[in-house]
C-alpha cells in the first residue's frame, strides 16, 4: 500500500512508523488514516508538532508479548502467543478488549489499541487506550480447552492489569464465557474482587446493557445522524449487517426496534439473505447458545437463501440496501464492494466493527456523498458502557437496564455532535472520519501536554 501523505511533517512521521514497525500492515493503515485527518488540525494546533504529541502518540507506552501454554483434551501441550498493548494512559487507565482469533498478530493488536485511544477519548469518560489478545482459536474447542487457555493467559496477564491500571474486555472470540474464566483466574491469583475486567456476568459484577451496547450504540449514532442530517430515520429502511456476533446481533435488534428491516447477515463462511427480514431469535440461538454456522439458518427458515462465501463474506455487499452496517472484522468492505453499494443506492455506511472499510473504499464512499461513520466513533458504545460498568463496580452498586441504556444513548448522541461540530470547524463538513480523529485526539493531546514529557 502507498501511504504517502501530502504534508511534509506528517509524511515523514508516517514513513518513520512504517520503518520502525515493519510488517505491521493494519497498524500502518490505522496510523495513515489518522494522520491524513490530523493535517486539518495542524494550522490551529501547533502544539501537536511543537510538543511532539504526534511522535509520542504513535508509540505505545508499553507492549507485552508472552507465551501461553495450555493442555488440550488429548493431553497435548499447545502453545499460543498472548499480547497486551498499553497504548496511551493520558486520560485514564488503559481500556480495551481482548481478541481471540487465529489471525491475531502484533500489527492487528496495535491497530486496535491505537484506534482505542481516540474512541475512548470520544466517549467523554476517563479511559485510556489498550488492546490485547491471542492467536488462539476458540472455534471448535471444548469449554474445558477454552478454560485451560484463559487460565494460562491470565497467569501472565494478571501482573500487568488492575482496576486502576488496565481493564480488558471482550472483542472477537471473547464473550461472556471467556471473560468468566479470565475473571475467575485473576481473582484466584490476586485474591481481590475488583472490576478488573468488563463484560462480566450479571450475577458477578457485570452491567445491564453491556451485551447490547455496541450494536445498540451504533444504531443510536446512525439514527441521530439520519435525523439531524438527512431528516429521516431507520423507519422503513432496508439494512444489511455483516457478521453475526455480538455487535451484529444487537445492531440488528436495535435497527429492527427503530423500524428497519434487516435482510442479510453473515459469518466467515457465508451469508444469508431473506427479503422478508432475518429472524433474530433463530440467529441468537444458533450463534449465542449453540455456537453453530450461519448456514444452518436456512434449515429453520426456508424462505432465506444461504450463499457460501469463503472470501470473508464480501458477497454480502452486493445485496441492495439503504444502510450497510459492517460488523464483522477489519478490511471486510473494499473498493469494489463500496462501488457496488453506491450503484445499488445505499446512502449510509455505519461501521460497527473496527476499521472494516479499506482506505480506498472510505475515500470512494465519502466522495460519492455517502454518510459514513467511522468505527472509532460509531462503535464506541461498547467501551463507553464498559466504563459505566467500571463506575458501578467502584460504587458497588448496579443501575437498571433503562438507566444504562439512556446513558449510552446520550453518549452516542454527544459523540455524533462532537464529530459533526469538529468536522465543520476544520473545514470538512460531514466528514466524520476527520471529525472523530481530531475530536478524539485533542482531548488526549491536551492531557499529554499538561502531564509533560512522559
Ligand atoms: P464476535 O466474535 O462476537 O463476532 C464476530 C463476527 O464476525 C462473527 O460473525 C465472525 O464470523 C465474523 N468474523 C470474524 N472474523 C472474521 C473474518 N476474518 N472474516 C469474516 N468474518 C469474520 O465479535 P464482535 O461482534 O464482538 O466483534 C465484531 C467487530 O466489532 C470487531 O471488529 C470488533 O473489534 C468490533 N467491536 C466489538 C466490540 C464489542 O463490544 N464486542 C466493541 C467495539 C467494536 P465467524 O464466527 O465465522 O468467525
Ligand atoms: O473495540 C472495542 O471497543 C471493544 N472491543 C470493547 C472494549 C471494551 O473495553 O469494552
Amino acid at each position: 500500500m502507498d501511504y504517502t501523505i501530502d504534508n511534509e511533517y506528517l509524511n515523514g512521521l508516517m514513513q518513520k512508523v512504517i520503518a520502525k514497525n515493519p510488517s505491521e500492515n493494519e497498524f500502518h493503515q490505522a496510523v495513515f488514516e489518522f494522520l491524513e485527518s490530523v493535517k486539518y488540525a495542524l494550522p490551529t494546533h501547533p502544539e501537536l508538532i511543537d510538543k511532539q504529541i504526534l511522535e509520542r502518540i504513535v508509540e505505545p507506552e508499553r507492549q507485552i508479548m508472552f507465551r501461553v501454554a495450555w493442555v488440550d483434551d488429548n493431553g497435548k501441550i499447545q502453545v499460543n502467543r498472548g499480547y497486551r498493548i498499553q497504548f496511551n494512559s493520558a486520560i485514564g487507565p488503559y481500556k480495551g478488549g481482548l481478541r481471540l482469533h487465529p489471525s491475531v498478530n502484533l500489527g492487528i493488536i496495535k491497530f486496535l489499541g491505537f484506534e482505542q485511544i481516540f474512541k475512548n477519548s470520544l466517549t467523554g469518560l476517563p479511559i485510556g487506550g489498550g488492546k490485547g489478545g491471542s492467536d488462539f482459536d476458540p472455534k471448535g474447542k471444548s469449554d474445558n480447552e477454552v478454560m485451560a487457555f484463559c487460565q494460562s493467559f491470565m497467569r501472565e496477564l494478571y501482573r500487568h492489569i488492575g482496576p486502576d491500571v488496565d481493564v480488558p474486555a471482550g472483542d472477537i472470540g471473547t464473550g461472556a464465557r471467556e471473560i468468566g474464566f479470565l475473571f475467575g483466574q485473576y481473582k484466584k491469583i490476586v485474591n481481590e474482587y475488583t472490576g478488573v475486567l468488563t463484560g462480566k456476568g450479571l450475577t458477578w459484577g457485570g452491567s445491564l446493557a453491556r451485551t447490547e451496547a455496541t450494536g445498540y450504540g451504533l444504531c443510536y449514532f446512525v439514527n441521530c445522524m439520519l435525523q439531524k442530517k438527512m431528516n429521516t430515520s431507520f423507519e422503513g429502511k432496508t439494512v444489511v449487517i455483516s457478521g453475526s456476533g455480538n455487535v451484529a446481533i444487537y445492531a440488528n435488534e436495535k435497527a429492527t426496534q427503530l423500524g428497519a428491516k434487516v435482510v442479510a447477515m453473515s459469518d466467515s463462511n457465508g451469508y444469508i439473505y431473506d427479503e422478508n427480514g432475518i429472524n433474530l431469535d433463530v440467529i441468537k440461538r444458533l450463534k449465542e447458545v449453540e455456537r453453530k454456522r450461519i448456514s444452518e439458518y436456512v434449515n429453520e427458515v426456508p424462505t432465506a437463501k444461504y450463499t457460501a462465501d469463503e472470501n470473508g463474506s464480501k458477497g454480502i455487499w452486493t445485496i441492495p440496501c439503504d444502510i450497510a452496517l459492517p460488523c464483522a472484522t477489519q478490511n471486510e468492505l473494499n473498493l469494489e464492494s463500496a462501488k457496488t453499494l453506491v450503484a445499488n443506492g445505499c446512502k449510509v455506511v455505519g461501521e460497527g466493527a473496527n476499521m472494516p472499510t479499506t482506505p480506498d473504499a472510505t475515500e470512494y464512499l465519502l466522495s460519492n456523498g455517502i454518510y459514513f461513520t467511522p468505527g472509532k466513533a460509531s462503535n464506541a458504545g461498547g467501551v463507553a458502557t464498559s466504563a459505566l460498568e467500571m463506575c458501578q463496580n467502584s460504587a458497588r452498586l448496579s443501575w437498571t437496564f433503562e438507566e444504562v441504556d439512556a446513558k449510552l444513548k446520550g453518549i452516542m448522541e454527544n459523540i455524533f455532535e462532537n464529530c459533526d461540530k469538529t468536522a465543520e470547524e476544520v473545514g470538512c463538513p460531514n466528514n466524520y472520519v476527520v471529525g472523530a480523529n481530531i475530536a478524539g485526539l485533542l482531548k488526549v493531546a491536551s492531557a499529554m501536554e499538561a502531564q509533560g514529557c512522559i
